[in-house]
Parts: C-alpha cells; sequence; structure tokens
C-alpha cells in the first residue's frame, strides 16, 4: 500500500484521470468537489459534537424507525445543501428521508443521481467511535432537463458508475471508487483543508483476510448454517480474529485496507438483514469488487441485486473473494 503521496490532491488525481477522459464535461468533478466540501464540513463537526453540542438524539425517529442523531441530521442537510445546487445532481436518496429528494429547478436537469447514508454509525457517535459517510453514484434514466423520479435509483447496482465513503475517525479518509480509476484513499490535512492521495490503487488479495467481523451477540437468531460457519471461522489454528466496531463503514475500511470478512447475515430478528441496499451495500460491493473482493446477500452477488424499494434492507457478507465464497458454500 502506497503511503502518503505529496502533493496529489483529489482534485489534480481527478484531473489526471476522469477529467482526462474524452467526453468528460467537468460534472463528476464538479459533483466530487461538493462531497468533499461537504465532508470537511461534517468531519469538522463530528470532532467537535461534544463542544458544539452535537451529541446525542433530536428526540426524532426516522423513516427506519431509528432515533435521529443531531449528527444525522446535519450530515443530511449539509450534504443536500452542497449537491442541490451544481447543477450536475437531478435527485438525492438518504438513508433520511423517507422520499427521493428531488433537486428543485433551475438546478434540476444534472446528469448524476446520488444515493447515500449521510452518517452511517451514528449510534456509536456518543461514544467517539468512527463513524462515516457511504454513498453511490449513477447516471440518471430519466431523460436530462426533466423531473427525476424514482426509477432513476430503483435499478441494479450494476448501473452504479462510482461510489465511495468517508471515515471520520483518528483521522478523515475519503475511499472512491470508479471503473476508470479503480480504488483510492483520500487523507484530509484539516491544516490545509485538502485531501491527499494515501491509498493509491487500494486491492484486496485473493488469499484469506486476518479478521471476521460479525456481531456474535445474535448468535441465538442465526441459522443452524450460519452457526456452523462461524463455528469453522474460530476453528483451532485458523488464526482469525475478529474484530467489530459496530460501525459498518468502519469495519468495511478496516477490512479493505488489512484483508478480512464482513457479515450482517437475515437473523430470525431481521428476516431480510438490516443493513440497506441502495445506500449502504451497494457502494460499499461496488468497492470492493473492483478492489479484487466479492460482496453477496448469501444467495447472489450484491450488485446483482434491483433496488425495488429506496430503504430496502439485505443481507450482507462482503470481503475477500475466498472469504466469501466460502461463506456462500457454507450458506447455500
Ligand atoms: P448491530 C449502525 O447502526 C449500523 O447500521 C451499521 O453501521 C452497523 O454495521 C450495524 O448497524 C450494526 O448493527 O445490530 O450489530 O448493532
Amino acid at each position: 500500500m502506497a503511503g502518503f503521496e505529496e502533493g496529489i490532491t483529489l482534485d489534480r488525481f481527478l484531473m489526471e484521470t476522469i477529467q482526462d477522459q474524452p467526453n468528460a464535461t467537468g460534472a463528476f468533478m464538479g459533483l466530487m468537489q461538493q462531497v468533499t466540501l461537504a465532508s470537511k464540513l461534517i468531519s469538522a463537526r463530528v470532532n467537535r459534537a461534544g463542544l458544539a453540542g452535537m451529541l446525542g438524539g433530536t428526540g426524532e425517529v426516522n423513516i427506519q424507525g431509528e432515533f435521529v442523531q443531531k449528527l444525522d441530521m446535519y450530515a443530511n442537510d449539509t450534504l443536500k445543501k452542497a449537491l442541490e445546487h451544481t447543477g450536475v445532481v437531478c435527485c438525492i436518496a438518504s438513508e433520511e428521508d423517507e422520499h427521493l429528494t428531488l433537486v428543485p429547478e433551475p438546478f434540476h436537469s444534472g446528469r448524476y443521481v446520488f444515493a447515500m447514508d449521510p452518517l452511517d454509525g451514528s449510534s456509536n457517535i456518543d461514544v467517539n467511535a468512527t463513524i462515516g459517510t457511504i454513498f453511490a453514484i449513477f447516471r440518471r434514466r430519466t431523460a436530462e432537463g426533466t423531473q427525476a423520479d424514482d426509477s432513476d435509483v430503483l435499478r441494479s447496482g450494476r448501473d452504479i458508475v462510482a461510489a465511495g465513503y468517508i471515515v471520520y475517525g483518528s483521522g478523515t479518509v475519503l475511499v472512491l471508487a470508479t471503473k476508470e480509476t479503480g480504488v483510492n484513499g483520500f487523507t484530509l490535512d484539516p491544516s490545509v483543508g485538502a485531501f491527499f492521495l494515501s491509498h493509491r490503487d487500494i486491492r484486496l488479495g485473493d488469499e484469506e483476510g486476518g479478521v471476521y467481523s460479525i456481531n456474535e451477540g445474535y448468535t441465538a437468531y442465526w441459522t443452524p448454517k450460519m452457526k456452523a460457519y462461524v463455528q469453522g471461522l474460530k476453528a483451532p489454528g485458523r488464526g482469525l480474529t475478529q474484530r467489530y466496531i459496530g460501525s459498518l463503514v468502519a469495519d468495511f475500511h478496516r477490512n479493505l485496507l488489512k484483508g478480512g470478512i464482513f457479515a450482517y447475515p437475515a437473523t430470525s430478528k431481521t428476516p431480510k438483514g438490516k443493513l440497506r441496499l441502495l445506500y449502504e451495500a451497494f457502494p460499499l460491493a461496488f468497492i470492493c469488487e473492483l478492489a479484487g473482493g466479492e460482496a453477496t446477500d448469501g444467495k447472489i452477488k450484491i450488485l446483482d441485486r434491483v433496488a425495488t424499494d429506496l430503504h430496502e434492507r439485505t443481507a450482507l457478507i462482503i470481503g475477500n473473494r475466498t472469504m466469501v465464497n466460502e461463506a456462500m458454500e457454507a450458506l447455500g
């Protein structure tokens, strides 16, 4: 893994890769500049949450039936404000909003669709654990110049053109994946307010990673096959270690860099799984596949799924290809 590369900002990286594409118009660059602006604002607020009265809940419950944290709303509002006036995004699907947000005129004709979990893992905010923003980017299906609709987001994961996440932890790191660039990580230098290339061409090896990330507190609610599979992960001499932060984006980021498998299977309590397909599993599966890994719902590849509801849930097993294939065989 290459280390910090002096002077290669995200903007320069995008200029030298995406912007160089023959049909590039600068729209994607503009979109990513707004995403990074929002992420810097969110990062600053996350790092000061305790001081800025941003800890704790708003007292509201969102579409997911989860208590909304103040930082959830801040992240959602900040990202939407950053994206709604760019003219490059026509609609935004968010974990925090029941319905698709249609970008208002005259900015509604943008060519891109943005699906996001603005702040994943927010139950960890008050204990200062790593949290993050997850996003997937599609090109619109509806005609440019018209108003977007649900058909722009209720589609196959194979339609994703870019995906990424920002983890707000000991540092703020943005990971961006496109078919043209592969998977690359950029670390925020808050002293200059720029993201610098720090993880070039992130790859997951075919060999087994060293970590399994599963909440074993739910063992009683697993199928017998799942119980047997996890027992196999713990077999003497196998050498795996268990890590579970309880923040999907943090658990995924660790496994992407160090290798391993994350599994949140369907349980008798969550028969369709807990995680969301459109703005959690799809983007992470896109990133994982481009890095050489695999992502499945236990039956089919995540990216082969077609989202039929904005907030559809799914089981998710994601990581090194060999480890995911082993899980598929064990659970099949
Ligand atoms: P559990 C956080 O609330 C989240 O949506 C994901 O970030 C995380 O992976 C999962 O839920 C943790 O769920 O049931 O293990 O606490």
